[in-house]
């Protein structure tokens, strides 16, 4: 054996062995009981960072340790090829979108093959492959077939300058970032998929999904945003239709002051004829942003229409405002305005002068007063006729079937999840397969002319939509009638790709289906692992297409991802200096030299090229912006990637954030180096020719058992349930302190070393599988440490027959005891008051007080 650990030669070595042995190729065995492990695939940008490390090694830490436990498991890999970065690294550098796409991913697969990832490569798929957007476009088809596909307006952001879309990350302070001009809001006719359909769905059963951090399944249900309640008509004098309103508080009806609409609502529309006040607010609205975000602080602000509408219970007459606050797109876009219960309404009625109607008091003696904020619990109702002393729940149903008695209303469920706007003006995503003829409409490419391909030669100059401009692509014959028509030339939004690959890797090479039968046996995924920053949209959109899937016959299951492990963010100091604009202009560590007091903290720093002095800033995610990245690649060029796996996993918890650290990073090199120190001086001497005698064990061996077994039960758990992978580190490293102390060389010894590095070895596999797949073999197997069974508890090693308790005279620690594990308490008594150093301190006194706590202590009160 090698005296000294080298990293490079062992993980090439191995690899090599990995790759001829095929031993991460799965295949449909019925045998065992599969395990489908996933990481979410990157998007090929150039190559990896710190962040895809860290998340591909969690998934495949966890995926080596099921391997261990006997599951037959499947761990692919792949990209999510499509999207603008591409676009623009061809304008920048004049490199095709395919070609810059395909080079980046042939990089960063050999990356993938650096780090030692067991994956699968006979599944590895690119969402750029029309292979791939193939069955994207025949779904889509058959979504539309189904009534789940529509088109409609929606707004873009539209450069008038370049006369193109800009995506969002493309509008940079509300100009376009190539020409600086204002963009504007467009309205353009767009595809949608109906999510809606499925709200109550994706809602619901989130519920079967416990293995998910409760923090996204609150996210999801947020963003669903399901709300109960009841949508009632206002009639407008000068209209034929009602303006209808929607409310989650008809308990409130009786205090309604004024009924407030959008900017878009035909109300408002019609006031604004000849009011030239009203068509400038109206325009104002225009350029509001409408996040949640920034609904919640602006400004609310409105005016009124001069209309007046009439209350559905009472007759009364109520002005009808138009408000900024309120959108066009959610409920009805008109809302019944309750200034005594509702903060927003109150603010505008106050700032208005409209009357405050209190109907609503305390059920608990709360101050309910109405003084300088709306009162918006929910209580007992007051002023409010015959339905005076209702509770909230009684009022609303009361409410309700009144209003129904009436014709003017009824109970109505809402949800804030909008329909998915799929539709990009761009070039680099799968076509949308339609064709718009004069005489046909809309009219679907047939499945037989799919996929509809890209063309290759487009001009990218940012100017216009490069599909739309292609000399061919947009001209093509209506399958109907044969007449010249039109092709769509939008793309997909990128999230359609990402949305159902999970499930293609089980069906990778199916070229006459998009699904086969192979998706059911591995879906649902067993353990997804993924970023934080996916929580909603992407984990929403998967789920979404499970359904829809589900709904074709395509599979079976209902919810894609069983568990799910958000992993935290890599973090960094960040450098910087300011620049004679005033900006800050970030430095990265490579550039710099750091001074650090005596606990390793940074106090200052300078510039490597000048000595100038620069600011430490906050510690921030790892970002091209901040310029505070670290890259992989000269990590496992300089240490190896197990130095770089166990670094990232012993560092801090996977759901947690990890903060950069070099000297972590030697650490963890050089633990790795005194593992290799313990193997060699075991093997060196030769390895033990017997098995261990357990009835001759000494106290010593037994005690270097136990502190193994102990490890090997908490480790179990530490990677099976919690995935606390750095403890997990953390007690292998203890048990490599203990063997440093073990200096038993006798048969029984050398048989506990034996069995402590193996387990040690074998526990550290799925981290550090290169190091211990030669370690492994240094110790006398022969097989591949990837298909090893993981080490199996021996509870007789974790019973302690000696333990060591305190002697305390008077509060003092007078003496330390070996006792019996099973000796009883008189016996431990008469034991401590016979022993001669004990009886030196008692020194003939009385004994007052014996107290025995099992296992720790005595104390000897004389
Ligand atoms: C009267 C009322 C009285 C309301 C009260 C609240 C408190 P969620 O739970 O999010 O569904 N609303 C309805 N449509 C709106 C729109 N298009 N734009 C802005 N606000 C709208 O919220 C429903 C509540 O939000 C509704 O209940 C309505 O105000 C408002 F004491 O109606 B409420
Ligand atoms: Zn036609």
């Amino acid at each position: 054996m090698e005296e000294h650990y080298k990293p490079l030669p062992i993980e090439q070595k191995v690899q090599a062995d990995w790759e001829k042995s095929g031993v991460f190729t799965a295949s449909e065995n019925t045998g065992k009981e599969k395990y489908y492990c996933l990481s979410m695939f990157p998007y090929p940008s150039g190559k990896l960072h710190m962040g895809h490390v860290r998340n591909y090694t969690i998934g495949d830490v966890i995926s080596r340790f099921q391997r261990m436990q006997g599951k037959h498991v499947l761990q692919p890999m792949g990209w999510d090829a499509f999207g603008l970065p591409a676009e623009n690294a061809a304008m920048q550098n004049k490199v095709h979108p395919a070609d810059w796409t395909y080079s980046n991913i042939d990089y960063m697969r050999d990356q993938l093959k650096r780090l030692g990832f067991g994956y699968d490569w006979s599944r590895e798929l690119a969402t750029c492959d029309p292979e791939y957007y193939r069955w994207e476009q025949w779904f889509f088809l058959r979504l539309m077939e189904k009534g789940l596909v529509y088109k409609k307006t929606a707004p873009v952001n539209w450069c008038p300058h370049d006369q193109t879309v800009l995506a969002n990350e493309q509008v940079i302070d509300g100009c376009c970032w190539r020409c600086d001009t204002l963009v504007e809001k467009k309205e353009i006719s767009q595809w949608f998929l109906k999510i809606t359909e499925y709200a109550d769905e994706l809602l619901s059963s989130l519920e079967s999904l416990p293995g998910w951090p409760e923090q996204v399944r609150t996210m999801q249900a947020n963003w669903i945003g399901r709300s109960e309640g009841v949508e009632m008509d206002f009639a407008v004098e000068g209209f034929d239709e009602p303006v209808r309103i929607y409310t989650t508080r008809p308990d409130t009806v009786m205090g309604v002051t004024y009924v407030a609409v959008a900017a878009e609502h035909p109300v408002a529309k019609k006031a604004a004829e000849g009011n030239a006040d009203i068509a400038a607010f109206l325009e104002s609205c225009k350029q509001m942003e409408t996040s949640e975000a920034a609904m919640e602080t602006m400004e609310k602000r409105g005016i009124a229409s001069g209309f007046t509408a009439t209350h559905p219970l009472t007759g009364e007459q109520v002005p009808v405002w138009i408000a900024n606050f309120v959108l066009m797109s959610y409920g009805t876009g008109a809302v019944m305005s309750v200034p005594a219960h509702d903060q927003r309404d109150y603010e505008f009625a106050k700032r208005y002068g409209i009357a405050i109607k209190e109907v609503i008091a305390s059920a608990d003696g709360a101050d309910d007063s109405v003084v300088d904020k709306a009162f918006t619990e929910k209580g007992v109702l007051k002023n409010s006729g015959d339905f005076d002393g209702l509770n909230f729940t009684q009022a609303f149903d009361a409410i309700a079937a009144k209003l129904a008695d009436l014709g003017k209303g009824e109970r109505k469920t809402n949800f804030r999840l909008r329909d998915w706007g799929v539709s990009r003006q761009r070039y680099w995503g799968a076509p949308v397969p339609v064709i718009y003829c004069d005489d046909c409409g809309t009219v679907p490419v047939p499945d037989d002319q799919l996929p509809v391909t890209l063309p290759r030669d487009v001009v990218l100059d940012g100017s216009q939509s490069p599909l739309a401009a292609h000399p061919t692509f947009p001209h093509a014959d209506c399958p109907k009638c044969g007449k010249p028509a039109r092709r769509e030339t939008d793309t997909f939004d990128t999230f359609m790709e990402s949305s159902w690959y999970f499930a293609r890797y089980a069906s990778q090479d199916c070229d006459t289906a998009m699904l086969d039968s192979r998706a059911d046996y591995w879906l649902p995924v067993d353990h997804y692992i993924g970023g934080i920053e996916h929580a909603i949209l992407h984990l929403l959109y998967a789920r979404f297409y499970t359904k829809l899937l589900r709904d074709e016959g395509l599979i079976v299951c209902d919810e894609p991802f069983k568990n799910l492990l958000t992993q935290g963010m890599v973090v960094a100091e960040t450098f910087y200096q300011i620049d004679e604009h005033g900006h800050k202009r970030y430095y990265n560590l490579t550039q710099i030299e750091v001074e650090r007091d005596s606990k390793g903290k940074i106090v200052g720093a300078k510039l490597l090229k000048d000595g100038s002095p620069v600011t430490v800033g906050a510690i921030e995610k790892m970002s091209k912006s901040k310029n505070n990245g670290v890259d992989p690649q000269v990590l496992i060029d300089q240490y190896g990637a197990d130095t770089v796996r166990l670094y990232t996993m012993f560092t801090s918890p996977p759901d947690q954030s990890l903060e950069w650290n070099d000297a972590g990073v030697e650490g963890a090199f050089r633990f790795l180096k005194r593992l290799w120190r313990q193997v060699y001086l075991h093997v060196e001497t030769g390895l033990p020719g017997k098995g261990l005698e357990a009835a001759a064990l000494t106290d010593g061996q037994k005690a270097l058992r136990r502190q193994l077994h102990q490890a090997l039960q908490k480790v179990t758990d530490d990677m099976a349930r919690r995935h606390t992978f750095n403890t997990a580190i953390a007690a292998n490293m203890e048990l490599v302190n203990a063997l440093n102390k073990f200096e038993d060389d006798s048969d029984n010894g050398r048989a506990v070393r034996q069995e402590t590095l193996e387990g040690i070895v074998l526990m550290l596999a799925p981290i550090i599988p290169h190091a211990a797949q030669q370690l492994w073999q240094e110790l006398g197997h022969t097989g591949d440490i990837v298909m090893a069974a993981w080490p199996t508890l021996d509870e007789t090693a974790l019973v302690q027959d000696a333990i060591e308790m305190v002697v305390q005279v008077n509060g003092k620690l007078r003496g330390k005891f070996s006792v019996a594990a099973t000796e009883s308490k008189e016996q431990i008594e008469a034991l401590v008051l016979a022993d001669e150093h004990v009886q030196r301190y008692i020194d003939g006194k009385p004994v007052k007080k014996l107290i025995v706590v099992p296992q720790k202590l005595v104390n000897i009160v004389v």
